[in-house]
């Protein structure tokens, strides 16, 4: 045995460390071996010891991952010292514990907390490298900086970097349940909780503090804002006591959602009502509580009266007096109330044409404006509706002159893919936090200034809605990781390019071949518009079932009902007219140089031109051709730039470690099937409506596809589906459960040659069908239909695509493809789909 072992570690061992299968779990900080020259290069720069001068826990955090890293990186093991030493060294600890311990290192500046500053010194001809701040969290992101710069092959002889963090307040939001499960979480169970209680082991939440920590974000909220009571209960806050403790060495505060209710809920009171004295004191008696248990405490986040979440409105106050009261109770310790500004009426009247879901925020919060305590910050969706493909920014940045403003990023892609999709966001939240509000004359007040403080009185911050979970690349796809990354990235600047910083992650994550990072940059920088290209571009919004599972194509899911996302396409036209002049007057809630831009068709750009007004089909856009034209044609550019990522990326096979390589080109071709199946749905959707052909002659028309009701069909039977959009023609054949197994056949009557044969069928979440593939007798491939999709019925979102390549066809073949349903899965086919091979 013991032979056995030391045998398989020789092996092991002398691997190349390429070849150890990555699962992704240590995401841009796997400090994987540099280069040999990389190494050399080093040599002289990376002294042997690492000083830390301090002794907050944050500090020695520090101080192992440059030891850690270096390890990693340059294969060196550094000594740790906790004074300077005689010999060259690296040198920790804030400005003031430098100045104690070690004032002939001469450094003093004055610094913003948690910034930082890489300084090389000289002193009796020894070199050090300093990595001080004025604050204990800023040495530790000073680490990391020049961890990163390493990573990064940059020099780091001659330091003199200071860099300061745009905004204060750098947070992500979990929407974790108290059972385990999370709200618009794609990659698995919670981190932190279990079937009601924290977890035991909190590894992972410690590894995931460490990326936060290089990342300079420096808070979190662990709950979801559809918060349970039972978070504040006395039993539970000891635990999450614990995840504090977690975060704490990585100077990540602590901080939690609330329920407006729990006054009463919890604390038996009559009331919630924030202005009665029993309601204020609880909030404080709790408040405290959670402050001797947890003294660095971060603060709240409070969703109240949105979608059905109780809150002031029950007694008539208004959300300042709701805000407050949890506000004044936090004051004393230094917490902030992160108030979601997400407020609207989930039951809005579809058939009054004034109602604006878009209104809502801006209506609700800028009367208040001056009302709240400082420590009350409202959090503001990036957009006025949710989350959607595309969408103005918030009307509400810098319209509150004397309330701080945070803005609420998605990094969890709920109505971008749900991580089964590729869509890197850095892009469009770039855009959002450029965008000029016009707060001022002469000077550009961008979103950026107005979150970080520098355009209205008082300081905001930036959130990220994260959902992490337990999967080992934390959001279900390797490459979502990016989203997280540049989330923090621009939280620390908001100035840094989309490019620079998907260079970076790319670097960081997977080396830096060349063609890697040229190719993924690539498809990380394209995959916004891509994604809306084969969703819902022009402004129509993310075109989901959006009274379901915000993912399958669904064109008319969000009219008619409550919800307020309305697209108002019929036959005539599309759009939604928010003018003032016409509309709903939403456009008017925005300064007059930007109301200017969106007010008129004319000024506004096409992409967001249905989002603003309403147009007919033949409106010739700004680019020259109609809507029509415009949704038929970015519809099929999409899908064909999902087919090209995945080709791209087959280049990169060696480049890459396999497992990951595997894993990013199994989504890739996933989301190429999808991505057709968008297209067709929303193209269908919009001919059949309109009444206007594609002047390509695309739409409708798909040569080779033979669809299933049309084959002949032996145990299934043909179901036309709802929404018809959903399946090709409008219909799929279905094997009734219970059957042994059906099948649908046709005769190939094309020329001789090799073919690939598309099989189109449904993959549902809650049933694990078979299929095989037969040419005549021969059968050519057989497969599970097992993959992990939102979707449990036949929709857009179950819809598969399985690719038999290169089949070698003659004229009067019997193709036949066998189902065999199992669980709630019919083996439901759609199409094949037959084309002169790739
Ligand atoms: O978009 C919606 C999501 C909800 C979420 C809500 C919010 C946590 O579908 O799941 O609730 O936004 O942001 O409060």
């Amino acid at each position: 045995m013991k032979k056995i072992f030391v045998s398989l570690f020789v092996i092991v061992a002398s691997l190349p460390a390429s070849l150890f299968a990555e699962t992704g779990y240590n995401a841009w900080l796997r400090y994987a071996p540099l280069s040999d020259a990389a190494v050399r290069a080093y040599r002289d720069s990376v002294p042997a010891v690492v000083a830390n001068l301090g002794n907050a826990a944050t500090e020695r955090s520090a101080q192992q991952e440059l030891i850690r890293g270096l390890r990693g990186m340059l294969n060196r093991n550094l000594r740790e010292d906790s004074r300077v030493p005689a010999e060259g060294a690296i040198i920790l600890g804030t400005l003031s514990d430098l100045q104690k311990s070690a004032p002939q290192l001469g450094l003093s500046a004055t610094m913003p907390p948690d910034g930082f500053w890489l300084k090389s010194v000289t002193v009796n001809r020894v070199r050090y490298t300093v990595i001080t701040a004025q604050n204990d969290r800023g040495v530790l992101y000073g680490g990391f900086a020049f961890l990163r710069r390493i990573a990064l092959n940059e020099p780091v002889s001659d330091l003199d970097i200071k860099q300061t963090p745009s905004a204060p307040v750098r947070w992500v939001d979990e929407w974790n349940n108290i059972d385990g499960t999370i709200e618009r979480g794609y990659g698995g169970r919670s981190i932190f909780w279990d079937a009601g209680h924290v977890r035991d082991d909190l590894s992972r939440v410690t590894d995931y503090a460490r990326m936060l920590a290089s990342l300079g974000i420096n808070g979190i909220s662990v709950n979801n804002v559809n918060a349970n009571t039972l978070f504040l209960s006395p039993e539970m806050i000891p635990q999450i006591a614990r995840v504090a403790d977690a975060f704490r060495p990585w100077g990540v505060k602590l901080a939690l959602a609330i329920d407006f209710g729990s006054p009463q809920s919890l604390g038996k009171l009559p009331t919630y009502d924030p202005l009665d004295p029993t309601v204020i004191a609880w909030w404080k008696a709790k408040t405290d509580e959670i402050y001797k248990a947890i003294p660095d405490f971060g603060g709240f986040v409070l969703k109240a009266d949105s979608e059905g979440r109780v809150g002031p409105s029950t007694y008539n106050r208004t959300h300042a007096d709701a805000a407050n009261v949890v506000a004044r109770a936090l004051k004393p310790h230094g917490g902030v109330i992160f108030y979601r500004g997400f407020v609207y009426d989930h039951h809005a009247n579809w058939e009054d044409p004034k109602a604006d879901r878009a209104r809502a925020a801006y209506d609700n919060f800028h009367p208040l404006d001056g009302k709240f305590d400082d420590n009350a910050i409202i959090q503001i969706k990036n957009g006025p509706i949710d989350f959607q493909i595309r969408e103005p920014a918030s009307p509400l940045f810098g319209s509150m002159e004397n309330t701080g403003q945070a803005i609420e990023l998605q990094i969890t892609q709920e109505y971008n893919g749900q991580a089964r999709h590729l869509v890197y966001l850095v892009p469009m939240w770039k855009e959002t936090l450029d965008f000029d509000m016009h707060v001022r004359d002469g000077a550009p007040t961008p979103v950026k200034a107005i979150v970080a403080g520098k355009v209205t009185a008082r300081p905001g911050g930036i959130v990220g809605v994260s959902n992490v979970g337990l999967d080992d690349s934390w959001y279900g796809n390797q490459m979502s990781q990016a989203n997280l990354y540049g989330f923090g990235r621009l939280a620390w600047d908001p100035d840094l390019s989309a490019q620079r910083i998907t260079d970076e992650w790319t670097k960081l994550t997977f080396g830096d071949d060349p063609l890697v990072v040229r190719t993924v940059a690539d498809i990380q920088l394209s995959s916004w518009r891509t994604y809306e290209n084969y969703t819902g571009p022009l402004g129509l919004q993310t075109l989901t079932d959006i009274t379901g599972n915000h993912y399958s194509v669904n064109v008319e899911a969000s009219e008619r009902n409550g919800w307020g996302q309305w697209h108002k396409a019929d036959a005539k036209g599309v759009g939604f007219d928010r003018s003032v002049a016409t509309g709903t007057g939403f456009t008017g809630q925005y300064r007059p140089a930007v109301m200017k831009m969106y007010e008129t068709v004319e000024n506004t750009p096409d992409d967001l031109v249905l989002f603003m007004h309403h147009l007919p089909y033949t409106k010739v856009l700004r680019s020259g051709k109609t809507v029509i034209q415009t949704i038929y044609d970015d519809h099929y550019e999409g899908a064909d730039a999902v087919a090209k990522y995945a080709k791209d990326w087959k280049a990169l096979k060696g480049r890459v470690d396999e497992a990951r390589y595997d894993q990013v080109l199994a989504q890739l071709e996933y989301q190429a099937g999808q991505a057709i199946v968008w297209r067709d749905a929303v193209n269908n959707w919009f001919a059949k409506e309109s009444g206007i052909a594609d002047a390509k002659g695309r739409v409708g028309h798909y040569p080779g596809r033979i669809e299933a009701e049309a084959m002949r069909l032996a145990g299934y039977t043909v179901k036309p589906q709802t929404p018809f959009e959903i399946a090709s023609g409008g219909q799929a054949v279905e094997c009734a459960a219970g059957t042994a197994k059906c099948t649908a056949g046709i005769k190939y009557d094309g020329e001789a040659g090799w073919r690939d044969v598309v099989v189109q069928y449904f993959d549902q979440n809650n049933g694990v069908s078979h299929f095989r593939v037969f040419v005549g007798n021969q059968q050519i491939v057989e497969w599970v239909a097992n993959d992990r999709v939102p979707s449990a019925k036949i929709d857009g979102g179950s819809s598969a695509r399985h690719v038999i390549p290169a089949v070698a066809l003659r004229p009067g073949d019997e193709i036949r493809v066998e189902g065999v349903p199992e669980g709630r899965e019919t083996a439901a086919l759609d199409y094949i789909e037959i084309v002169p091979a790739n």
